[in-house]
């Protein structure tokens, strides 16, 4: 199977998964789960458990029981996208191409379907350890990967340094270690719960760990550029925020040449860091090669 039709694969089993872990209700309160559902369905690449599953697939896991903990970090990423999106932080508009969650459920209950999302990923992971009698070392590794990454460790800090970088110009260091923690954290955790989960040796854990910071950092870098140089239709969003919120960016520190060298270099440690799994490793590296050349 090429590349993009196991993407697309990896993303049907995710939303199908998806589709059946945010329920409705009916009466007082039931609200939430639109808004909840809203911002789930709106899709995006869904990056993060593509990379879970692919993990899962390269160490000959079962995916059953990644699923849950792919799923989980997407419902993260997507309140902490909500959240990034609200008035007191980026303050913006659209998202995945759709009005972003405030702009159609209201502040408060954009912040609620947030925190419900953040909740609904930490059930949905401790129900398939105890449902699943998997109580092992290697699930609750798994958890605490994703939960030290989502944190004040991990993604929040990073937001912390964004917020606290407005306006400023903040050095190369601080600007590596904000995006290692707001986006490479996120980045990391897929790859390395299901290499926990699946059974990864040390050799191979290592690896792929060396491999998730490479992306991470390309991810990020690429995103820098796609603000200069993207456009509403690809992104889904609109483009040249760093530049309106006075933002420090990998364009604006190193220029966009440099960016693109910077970029070029993390794709290629990503690709020699698989070197280990020989070809068997193939979506991984080409997955590294997407993720330069994406136009969203
Ligand atoms: C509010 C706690 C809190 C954290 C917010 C994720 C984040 C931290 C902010 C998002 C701002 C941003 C544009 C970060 C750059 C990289 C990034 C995470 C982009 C969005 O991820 P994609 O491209 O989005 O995977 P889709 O929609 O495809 O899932």
């Amino acid at each position: 199977m090429d590349f993009k039709a196991r993407y697309d694969e990896y993303v049907n089993e995710t939303n199908t998964a998806l589709d059946g872990i945010i329920t409705t209700g009916e009466g007082a309160g039931s609200s939430i789960f639109n808004a909840m559902k809203y911002s789930v369905a709106a899709g995006g690449k869904r990056f993060r458990p593509v990379l879970a599953l692919a993990v899962c697939e390269l160490l000959d896991g079962n995916k059953k029981d990644v699923m849950p903990f792919a799923c989980a970090i997407e419902l993260i990423h997507t309140y902490s996208l909500i959240h990034d999106d609200l008035p007191a932080m980026d303050n913006d508009d659209y998202r995945r191409g759709m009005p972003t969650n405030h702009k159609v459920f209201g502040e408060a209950m954009a912040i609620l379907a947030g925190d419900a999302l953040l909740n609904k990923a930490y059930e949905l992971m401790i129900s398939h350890i105890t449902q699943n009698n998997s109580y092992s070392q290697s699930y609750t590794n798994a958890m605490n990967i994703i939960a030290f990454n989502a944190g004040a460790e991990g993604m929040i800090r990073g937001q912390t340094i964004d917020i606290e970088s407005e306006g400023i110009t903040i050095s190369q260091d601080t600007l590596k270690l904000m995006h290692s923690c707001k986006t490479g954290a996120l980045i990391k955790s897929p790859v390395l719960a299901a290499a926990s989960i699946c059974g990864a040796s040390r050799e191979q854990y290592e690896c792929l760990e060396k491999y998730a910071q490479a992306i991470g950092l390309a991810f990020q870098i690429k995103d820098d550029i796609m603000d200069v140089k993207g456009s509403l239709e690809q992104m889904g969003k609109p483009v040249g925020s760093d530049a309106v919120a006075n933002k420090s960016t990998y364009v604006t520190l190193y220029g966009i040449d440099t960016a693109l060298e910077l970029l070029n270099q993390s794709v290629s440690t990503a690709e020699e860091s698989l070197a280990c799994f020989g070809d068997k490793a193939f979506f991984l590296r080409e997955l590294a090669c997407f993720i330069r050349d994406r136009d969203n």
